[in-house]
């Protein structure tokens, strides 16, 4: 059966979290200009591919099946523990942000068309040796290992959950960069036929991009996730690999990485190019810098809905507060 995609844009603001509010704001249809017009028909289109759209209603987490899932779980790292329980999983998984696939909080009723296999990630710019990776080959090349990390979107929601990944810092010890690279841009697929969202909101960046310092790219905090909870990254969650980058707010950890390119200057960065004033690039977790619309002083964790104080640097000031003493 058919079921008909609930028409976000609709949802009273009152309902609609800050994020979403910002990437269906009409403001973005009057600067399209002179497209603004043809922008509404397709909106009103949305319905149509809607109608034949499909959307799960239940079910449990899907976990994906590769060539390299005899690698977990992998062991756990006993450094990094946390100060509240690990969020339920079934609840992470299913309110999720990948706006590739839906502005709402149910990415995982619409994520089915990401392809996981075969999957490319280039990994290039100013190194010396650059390289394709595919998926299969770089989590065996690399050391996994299970981390506990708080992670906290700018929305102010909450969780703690259990990746599997790897350190991004031995990534870029293989491609050697040059001392002309001074950041690292990361980049999320561009696919009109995975992703409903690139194709009708055309207005918007994409594809979804985001960036580090080298200084912060290479802290042994900054993580490289291909798995979850024990097991390999659920669709929802940005698999094959994506980025986690715990003391920072959750935008920048980009999801379904295919291309990590080294370069000179400050990279463009999706959100920053949306909304300028409200997502700054470095955009590290400060109880004390409020978002121009709510204040950043406490998080929800998305299960218990426990209301805690929001900590500087996410609560990993001994391992990056370092980076930012100028
Ligand atoms: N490619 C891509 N990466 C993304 C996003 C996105 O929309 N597209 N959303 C970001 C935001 S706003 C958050 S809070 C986290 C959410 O990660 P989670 O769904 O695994 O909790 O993913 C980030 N990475
Ligand atoms: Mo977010």
């Amino acid at each position: 059966m058919f079921i008909k995609r609930k028409k976000t844009w609709h949802i009273p603001e009152s309902q609609a979290t800050p994020e979403e509010t910002f990437l269906n704001r009409r403001r973005f249809l009057k600067d399209a200009g002179m497209y603004g017009i043809t922008a509404g028909a397709v909106l009103s289109g949305v319905n149509l591919f809607g109608l034949f759209e499909g959307r799960k209603k239940t079910g449990p987490v899907e976990i994906p099946k590769t060539p390299t899932s005899y690698l977990y779980p992998a062991s756990r790292n006993p450094r990094f523990i946390l100060d509240r329980p690990l969020t339920d999983e079934n609840a992470a998984a299913r309110y999720n942000n990948f706006y590739e696939f839906s502005t709402d909080k149910n990415v995982w009723m619409y994520s089915d068309s990401l392809i996981l296999r075969p999957w490319q990630i280039e990994v290039t710019g100013l190194v010396e040796r650059p390289r394709v990776y595919d998926i299969d080959t770089l989590v065996k090349e690399m050391p996994l290992e299970e981390r506990l990390y708080r992670f906290r979107c700018v929305e102010a929601w909450a969780m703690a959950v259990p990746w599997t990944g790897f350190p991004m810092v031995e990534l870029v010890k293989k491609v050697r960069p040059l001392s002309s690279a001074k950041y690292v841009l990361m980049r999320t697929f561009l696919n009109k036929g995975w992703s409903t969202e690139q194709r009708l909101k055309f207005w918007l960046p994409w594809p979804y991009q985001e960036g580090l310092t080298m200084e912060e790219a290479t802290n042994e905090l900054t993580f490289l996730a291909t798995g979850i909870y024990g097991h390999e990254l659920p669709k929802q969650h940005g698999a094959p690999l994506r980025l986690v980058v715990p003391w920072k707010y959750g935008f920048k950890s980009i999801k379904s990485i295919v291309r990590i390119e080294f370069v000179a200057g400050q990279p463009k960065t999706f959100w920053n190019t949306v909304g300028p004033d409200e997502y700054a690039f470095e955009s590290n977790v400060n109880p004390l810098v409020p978002h121009p619309r709510w204040s950043q002083a406490t998080e929800k964790m998305i299960d218990t809905k426990e209301v805690r104080p929001t900590l500087p640097y996410n609560g990993y000031g001994e391992y990056v507060a370092g980076m930012y003493v100028k």
